[in-house]
């Protein structure tokens, strides 16, 4: 599979790597529109073509698939240039900046019959894998309950200086991968009550959020992040799970331990990710997710079969951002229907 890459920034190194990793994937163009950004990255990679304009690589094509790699303001202007160009897309979260976006890409490339997938890593991730795995395959009966926590006081505006900036942060940025891994475990939300906070005086947006979601299974979980709880050991970027079923209790705690008790008995694991040898610690847990994910789209594009992420699926995701943004902001329950 041929693959031309849009955004050489912070995140997409990764991206790049784990492309190399996968057998039978190539990057064979590079485009930003930043010179130095995309001279550096084509560099580091031995990519030989590169472009400072997306229009101009498009035009010469020689490629399957895109991998967009840059922040969201691009994303719907590159993903309706990918559909009219007829590859498959990967695009990046979060994937629009507002519902109607992100219907009309779905839209766009719906139409062209190619795969549109979402990066929406986090469920990708090990750790939590094997504690998807584990509910989905009964472990603990049928969950009643869940939580889905993500606190942390991990600098991330060194490395994305962007994130400082805008209106929205902590539910559009990361709350969004919360909120995913809260579909993956429970299913679709019907209706979600949300408030925000603003504690670090140096941002412009909000850098916790408290999240209550009914799903349509029935279950209630609570999904809470924050970059603002200052606690050692700081367990960025590990997302921990608490899951009550019918049978059992499933955690993902501190440190990748994965604990399920059922009838008396206590099964601890060290779900530990492995540390991929272009990854650095603590990046590690979101790194492999990245490989992962990326293998993943491979495998649907060959099989012709939809992502677990694909477009279709990231309207929930990306609708329940919305709803708690408007959640928080009206003071009031949402309705997953009136997003
Ligand atoms: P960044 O600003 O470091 O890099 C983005 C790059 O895209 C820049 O170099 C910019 O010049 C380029 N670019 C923007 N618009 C372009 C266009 N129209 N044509 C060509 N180049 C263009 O940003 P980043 O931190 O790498 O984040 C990129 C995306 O990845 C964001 O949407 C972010 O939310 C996401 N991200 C995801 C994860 C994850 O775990 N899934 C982690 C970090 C970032
Ligand atoms: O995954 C992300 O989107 C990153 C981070 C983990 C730092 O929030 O921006």
């Amino acid at each position: 599979m041929k693959i031309a890459l849009i955004g050489c920034g912070f995140f997409a190194q990764n991206q790049l790597h784990a492309w190399r990793d996968i057998e039978g994937a190539e990057v064979v163009a590079v485009c930003d529109r930043d010179a130095a950004r995309l001279s550096e990255t084509s560099q580091a990679f031995a990519i030989a073509r590169r472009y400072t304009d997306a229009e101009a690589m498009f035009a010469e094509g020689g490629f399957d698939a895109v991998d967009i790699a840059t922040t969201v303001a691009s994303h719907r202007p590159l993903v309706e240039l990918a559909a009219r160009h007829g590859v498959h897309v990967i695009c990046q979260k979060p994937f629009a900046l507002n519902m109607a976006d992100a219907r009309a890409m779905v839209a766009a490339v719906e139409a062209t019959g190619k795969i549109l997938m979402i990066h929406e890593n986090f469920r990708w991730q090990s750790p939590v894998r094997a504690a998807i795995e584990a509910l989905r395959g009964g472990a603990i009966g049928t969950p009643f309950f869940g939580r889905v926590s993500f606190r942390s006081g991990y600098d991330v505006f060194s490395g994305q200086p962007y994130l400082a900036e805008g209106e929205r942060f902590i539910i559009e940025d990361l709350g969004i991968h919360i909120l995913d891994i809260a579909r993956a475990l429970f299913g679709d939300v019907t209706q979600i009550t949300a408030t925000t906070r603003r504690i670090n005086p140096k941002i412009r947006g909000e850098d916790v959020a408290t999240m209550l979601l009914h799903h349509a299974s029935d279950v209630t979980s609570v999904v809470d992040c924050s970059y603002a709880t200052q606690r050692q050991p700081e367990t960025f970027p590990e997302s921990l799970l608490e899951i009550d079923g019918t049978e059992g209790t499933l955690r993902l705690d501190a440190g990748y331990r994965l604990t399920i008790q059922r009838g008396g008995e206590n099964v601890v694991r060290d779900v530990s990710p492995p540390v991929l040898d272009w990854a650095s610690m603590p990046w590690h847990n979101i790194q492999e997710s990245v490989l992962l994910i990326q293998q993943h789209f491979v495998d649907c594009v060959r099989a012709g079969r939809v992502p677990e992420t694909s477009g279709q699926d990231n309207l929930q995701t990306f609708g329940l951002v919305e709803a708690a943004y408007l959640s928080a902001r009206a003071r009031r329950s949402v309705r997953m229907d009136e997003i």
